[in-house]
């Protein structure tokens, strides 16, 4: 039977590959097998990775265009995965705000954003001056990639603890002391990030990427209230930006999210990329059946013994399909990043059984 394809959206960024496994899955189309990548794809566990990082420091390698391209295309050269993912991150953008960044690895901010008078002084960022090399990045990768590439932001309140925080946290304690005592401030902070989280995404896709990421790590801190208060609106502001500038799927990634994953389903994404914590069976009747998922593996089990990885992918398949037993709409993924301790034989063979597993039962 001759592969279907999509026929390329109005809008969409040119030569987009439509008949790709990846961006099928994510508009909900029939595919060959189900496509995989990996959060944290190109990254800390990989020697290829290692080795060009005793030479350059990471914010060298995000912002030279051929080092970030260099690094995004070894995982998908070793791995053979559905798709590729810049090489970035989502704290990049904070610089052009007026708040330098330093990797120590875990990122360090220059100061904290917490009075008004700091959110006053932030700039809301136009990726076009503050971030061309991004853009260069993903001119490059398209004429070198084979499968699509994502491009990837922050969601604006994970961007914005960080901003509050200084820095990662645990308790997020005064991102939260400053939601719940200076809700007009916080919001006001929000709108900046948002404005510049779309910005930098937008240019991404404009540039050529094919399907846009929104990582929202930590809004699973939140509770219901307060998630659909701080996190959804701006979110689905950023979204809505990507909505306007390209056809392009759009995968919203948000933590911990098994407590108001409904919400979640109001974001404005085509795709919802659910963590470990959840049954995906479960999470795709909550989410409803106009919603492609991606997930949703324990990145921990990549460092247990390969039959039982193998075992762990075959029910994450299973319980992904739908009550009719057709697999549409399923992105294979960690529910998480790969963890830098993991073999990459171990993520060799996560990508291997998807494909050889999920191959023919469309
Ligand atoms: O030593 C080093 O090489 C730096 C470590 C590192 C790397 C490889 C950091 C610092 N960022 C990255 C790259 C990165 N970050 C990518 C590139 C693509 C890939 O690796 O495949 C992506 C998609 C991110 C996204 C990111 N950065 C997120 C969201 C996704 C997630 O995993 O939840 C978050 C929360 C960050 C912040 C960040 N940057 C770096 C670290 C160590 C962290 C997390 C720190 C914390 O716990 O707060």
């Amino acid at each position: 039977l001759p592969e279907p394809t999509i026929a390329a959206a109005p809008g969409a960024a040119p030569g987009a590959v439509f008949e790709s496994d990846f961006l099928r899955a994510c508009f909900r189309r029939p595919v060959t097998r189900t496509p995989v990548w990996i959060m944290r794809q190109a990254g800390r566990y990989l020697p290829e990775y290692r080795a060009l990082r005793e030479r350059h420091d990471f914010l060298t390698c995000c912002r030279t265009p051929e080092l970030a391209c260099e690094i995004t295309l070894q995982p998908v050269r070793r791995l053979g995965v559905d798709a590729a993912i810049l090489f970035s991150d989502i704290l990049l953008p904070l610089p052009g705000m007026g708040v330098e960044v330093a990797f120590e690895p875990a990122p360090r901010l220059a100061r904290a954003v917490r009075s008004a008078a700091d959110v006053d002084a932030l700039r809301v960022a136009d990726a076009r001056e503050t971030q061309p090399f991004v853009q260069e990045a993903v001119r490059l990768l398209r004429c070198e990639l084979k499968v699509p590439l994502i491009g990837f932001a922050g969601a604006p309140f994970t961007v914005a603890s960080y901003l509050i925080e200084g820095g990662g946290s645990r308790t997020f304690s005064a991102t939260k002391q400053l939601l719940f005592s200076e809700p007009a401030l916080a919001h006001w902070l929000l709108v900046k990030c948002a404005d510049t989280v779309a910005s930098s995404l937008v240019e991404q896709v404009r540039a050529g990427a094919q399907a846009a990421m929104l990582f929202d790590t930590w809004s699973g801190v939140l509770a219901p209230e307060e998630y659909r208060e701080f996190a959804l609106p701006y979110a689905r502001r950023v979204l809505e930006a990507v909505g306007r500038a390209r056809a392009v799927p759009r995968i919203y990634y948000a933590g911990e999210s098994a407590g108001h994953l409904e919400v979640c389903a109001g974001v404005g994404a085509e795709v919802i990329g659910l963590d470990w914590r959840q049954d995906i069976g479960e999470a795709r009747r909550r989410l409803g059946p106009a919603l492609a998922v991606q997930g949703n593996l324990d990145p921990a089990e990549l460092l247990g013994p390969p039959d039982r990885i193998r075992r762990r992918v075959a029910e994450i398949l299973g319980g992904a399909r739908g009550p009719d037993g057709r697999a549409l709409g399923h992105v294979f993924n960690l529910g998480h990043g790969v963890l830098p301790d993991t073999k990459p034989e171990h993520a060799q063979l996560l990508v291997d059984a998807v494909h050889e597993l999920s191959a023919g039962r469309p």
